[in-house]
């Protein structure tokens, strides 16, 4: 059974993508399972090539320093081709209003004629990632829910017309984890793509930077710490992260600290010692491209040959190729 997941370059890695996901992609992986670094969906809307390249490679290092096994890891624009060309069959397997009902796509484009067509056609793609690698799992957010279901309905719609050779994937929502809320806007949830940093604890921020963070989150009033998530989220964010990184329970970190000062330094020692190890291992490969292009090599190699007998026989079936 292969379980499937990804991280868009739309951003910095940060603490909740490595809380949320990262650290359990690295600890629970199967052999079969593949993480990629989604840069083609990062580029439905204005973006910066060389700035997409950097993060690219950026993510590809932080997921080999977390501990997912390089030959599991791959870039998707390193099978672009084989995308395209399966993309191009799953739209031909598709309707407009299929792709047009997708919440993602209304909210985003708000109805504008002028958004990128990708806008529309990405949930698409997003199942040619999935289809082409065989995946059954797709451990998914909330929000990336109907799109695995879109890629549900064009896997049986294919292999009801034309022939058997797609698995049909499942969305499975993650093991509840910590949802790490940004430490400047406890409302929001943290994000690579935050226009204000201020409150969003990069990968691979030094120390220093990482403890200035966290002395300026926000913690709503109060005199002690309580694990109260409805009334003070931003201190039960404090409290769920230092939860999260030392296995233990919110409510009982917040019994162990008299202060908040004492608290966020607590909080701030926890996330750098976790982080550490990543950020020297991630920082050692960015500094040896050469190595770190040949393990995306490698990567790319092995997801695209896994992949390409279901691409011939899709192509063969629909009368191409
Ligand atoms: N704050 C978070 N807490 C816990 N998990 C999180 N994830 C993201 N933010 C948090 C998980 O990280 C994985 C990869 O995320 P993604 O690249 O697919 O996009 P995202 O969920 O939209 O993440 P960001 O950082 O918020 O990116 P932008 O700014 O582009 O929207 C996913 O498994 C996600 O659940």
């Amino acid at each position: 059974m292969i379980r499937f997941s990804g991280i868009t370059p739309s951003g910095h890695a940060q603490l909740g993508n490595y809380l949320g996901a990262i650290q359990r992609w690295a600890a629970e992986g199967g052999e079969d399972d593949l993480y990629f670094v989604s840069d083609l969906h990062a580029m439905t809307t204005t973006h910066n090539p060389a700035k997409l390249r950097g993060l690219s490679g950026e993510l590809l290092a932080v997921l080999i320093a977390s501990g997912i096994p390089p030959e599991r890891v791959f870039v998707q624009s390193d099978l672009a081709r084989q995308l395209g060309a399966l993309t191009w069959v799953l739209e031909c397997t598709c309707s407009y209003g299929e792709a047009a009902r997708m919440i993602q796509f209304k909210e985003k484009s708000k109805g504008r004629t002028g958004s990128r067509l990708s806008l529309l056609t990405y949930p698409v793609l997003m199942a040619a990632d999935i289809l082409l690698q065989g995946a059954a799992e797709v451990p998914v957010g909330e929000d990336q829910r109907q799109h695995v279901e879109l890629a549900r309905v064009l896997a049986r719609r294919f292999n009801n017309t034309y022939g058997e050779v797609f698995t049909v994937p499942a969305a499975v929502l993650p093991p509840t984890g910590a949802r790490v809320r940004d430490l400047a806007d406890p409302a929001r949830k943290m994000s690579k793509s935050a226009r204000d940093s201020a409150g969003v604890v990069s990968v691979l921020d030094p120390a220093e930077l990482v403890r200035r963070k966290f002395r300026r989150a926000v913690t709503d009033g109060g005199s002690v710490p309580e694990y109260l998530p409805e009334q003070r989220p931003g201190l039960a964010n404090l409290l769920e992260i230092m939860a999260a990184c030392t296995g233990t329970k919110p409510a009982d970190v917040a019994a162990e600290y008299g202060s908040y000062g004492a608290l966020k330094d607590a909080v701030a020692d926890a996330v750098i010692e976790t982080l550490r190890p990543v950020r020297e291992s991630a920082t050692a490969l960015l500094a040896d491209p050469g190595e770190l292009d040949r393990v995306r090599r490698a990567g790319a190699v092995r997801a695209s040959e896994r992949g390409e007998h279901r691409l011939q026989s899709a192509l063969r079936l629909i009368g191409a190729g």
